[in-house]
């Protein structure tokens, strides 16, 4: 049976007897829920600290397994607010490492930053009809500056569509004013009200916004297709995570947009979860924005749109695609820290161990690779181990005085936990060879993962056996609003997205769920 992701901070099953006192209101829509209580791990050790490991396993409990993660591996901390989560130094950093990487891109295809305010008046969140339309119990509003009341309500954005598309209206008359192509990093509020889960879903997350606007329906669409190209090229070079391309259902499309471009990643409880989102607007927010523009031949146009954008979330699926029952796992390019030197330090041969491991630092250094050396006193290197283990530090390099003796330092890699021999002259050049390949063998199989758990399927009935087994059906569909929405009824089962390459639907194919006539090829699956 495959297990959700519950909002329960902290961990109920502890092997020392303690009863955490857990609110079981955190998942209600309600922002008056005390501050969860600490984790209690297994008990204490020899430093008096507590042990770090881990007491759920990803197998059997998924969800207790990721929240005991998150917090032992120092990523997350629960806030006062139900639903909002304090990323700590630890998380913060993958996020900033994902940032500069999609920021290099844009910034490389021309897009320019910039920053909107977070406050939108109610009227102008309002203007487009379609986008609010649904929206609107989401939306978290500010009413009073200290007590005087406000003559409008403001939002707090839950994505800036209407306030950047309000100014883009003012900014643009010729065609030589387009294309316009702007991005923000910010954060952005929806007051869920399904449960919350730190990085999947929380009442304010932290994403990029790009808003774009074109003279040519087919500019637009290149671009979107192109973006979503670069949200590919993050969950692959930077979480190791493959992904598929492809177009949403009209069910699942953004209610603004002409079409809805996504990737969406599976993970290995056998639920998929959709990565980051590339829209074609169309004209539709033209139209209601009046953002209009004089062609070369004279003639008034309105300009065609894309927005596009990836969360927080992201983080969560590079977490649980990756991560084992002793941690975290993190693919070397999103690790804040990607080796650890760990002395051994003896009365015997310290000094030797210490200039050993000085000398691994600089050549380090040297070769670009930040690493920290664990020197702390009043710990043993096996406790040392498992804490650098649980937050997920790719490399560890153990450094002892028979280690020394023979010039060498022994390496250990996180993912598979294999143990190798280096000559300390060669960690300079072997130390970034073996994170190259770290990264490269866990895209292999969380590739591996992808491809093994597609299963084409012609019915209903096998589309929900392939998805009772951990896997995902590649269906033809006839793309049906009402389609969709019965068959998501009765099996829980979502479409996820159609595949660009269409080319396996031969004529005259039936839909899986209701017989009709088959349009396009369709992933379906359990989803978050
Ligand atoms: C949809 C669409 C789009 C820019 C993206 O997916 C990428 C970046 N925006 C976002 N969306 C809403 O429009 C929306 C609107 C309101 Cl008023 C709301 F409360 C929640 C929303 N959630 C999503």
């Amino acid at each position: 049976m495959t297990k959700g992701i519950s909002s329960k901070p902290t961990g109920s099953a502890v092997s020392n007897g303690n009863v955490n006192v857990q609110s079981k209101a955190s998942s209600k829509p309600t922002s008056q829920v005390p501050n969860p209580p600490k984790v209690i791990a297994g008990g204490a050790s020899s430093s008096g600290k507590d042990i770090k490991g881990l007491t759920a396993t990803k197998d059997e409990d998924f969800s207790e397994w990721f929240t005991q993660l998150i917090q032992k591996a120092e990523l997350i901390e629960y806030s006062p607010v139900s639903g909002c989560y304090i990323l700590r130094p630890n998380s913060y950093a993958i996020w900033e490492k994902v940032q500069a990487f999609f920021d290099g891109l844009i910034k490389d295809d021309g897009v320019k930053n910039c920053y909107f305010p977070m406050l939108i008046p109610e009227s102008l969140l309002t203007k487009e009809k379609n986008h609010v339309e649904g929206f609107a119990p989401e939306v978290a509003w500010v009413d009073y500056g200290g007590d005087t009341k406000l003559g409008e309500r403001l939002a707090i954005r839950p994505t800036s569509e209407t306030i950047m598309y309000d100014a883009y209206a003012k900014w643009i008359r010729s065609h030589k004013d387009l294309p316009l192509r702007l991005n923000q990093w910010c954060s952005v509020v929806r007051w869920e009200f399904k449960h919350c889960t730190p990085f999947l879903r929380s009442r304010e997350f932290l994403w990029q916004e790009g808003h774009t606007v074109f003279a040519t329906k087919d500019e637009a669409v290149t671009e979107a297709r192109r973006i979503l190209g670069f949200y590919e090229r993050v969950f692959r070079e930077m979480y190791a995570v493959p992904v598929l391309l492809g177009t949403k259902s009209e069910g699942e499309k953004f209610a603004g947009a002409d079409f809805t471009l996504s990737c969406e990643a599976f993970l290995p409880n056998g639920k998929a979860i959709q990565g980051s989102t590339s829209h074609y607007l169309g004209q539709n927010f033209a139209k209601a924005f009046g953002i209009e523009f004089v062609d070369e031949k004279q003639q008034k146009q309105f300009g065609h749109q894309n927005s596009w954008g990836i969360t927080t979330r992201s983080i969560g699926v590079c977490i649980l695609m990756h991560s084992d029952d002793k941690g975290l796992v993190l693919p070397p390019k999103v690790a804040p820290t990607p080796v650890v030197i760990v002395p051994l330090l003896f009365d015997k041969g310290s000094a030797e161990v210490k200039n050993a491991v000085e000398g691994a630092r600089l050549r380090l250094k040297s070769a670009g690779v930040v690493c920290h050396v664990d020197d702390r006193e009043g710990y043993t290197p096996g406790w040392k181990y498992n804490e650098w283990e649980v937050k997920g530090v790719p490399i560890r390099i153990e450094i002892g005085p028979k280690d020394v003796e023979k010039n060498q330092a022994m390496v250990v890699r996180r993912d598979t936990g294999l143990k190798v021999a280096v000559a300390l002259a060669s960690l300079g050049v072997e130390i970034p060879r073996m994170l190259e390949l770290m990264q490269s063998d866990m895209l292999a199989k969380a590739s591996q993962l992808l491809e093994s758990s597609i299963v084409r399927a012609e019915s209903a009935a096998e589309v929900e056996k392939a998805c009772g087994n951990k896997k995902m059906a590649l269906v033809p569909w006839c793309g049906g609003k009402e389609c969709e929405e019965k068959f998501k009824e009765k099996s829980g089962i979502k479409s996820l997205n159609a595949p660009f390459d269409q080319s396996p639907l031969k004529k005259g194919q039936k839909c899986f769920a209701c017989s009709s006539v088959a349009i396009r090829y369709h992933y379906f699956g359990k989803s978050y």
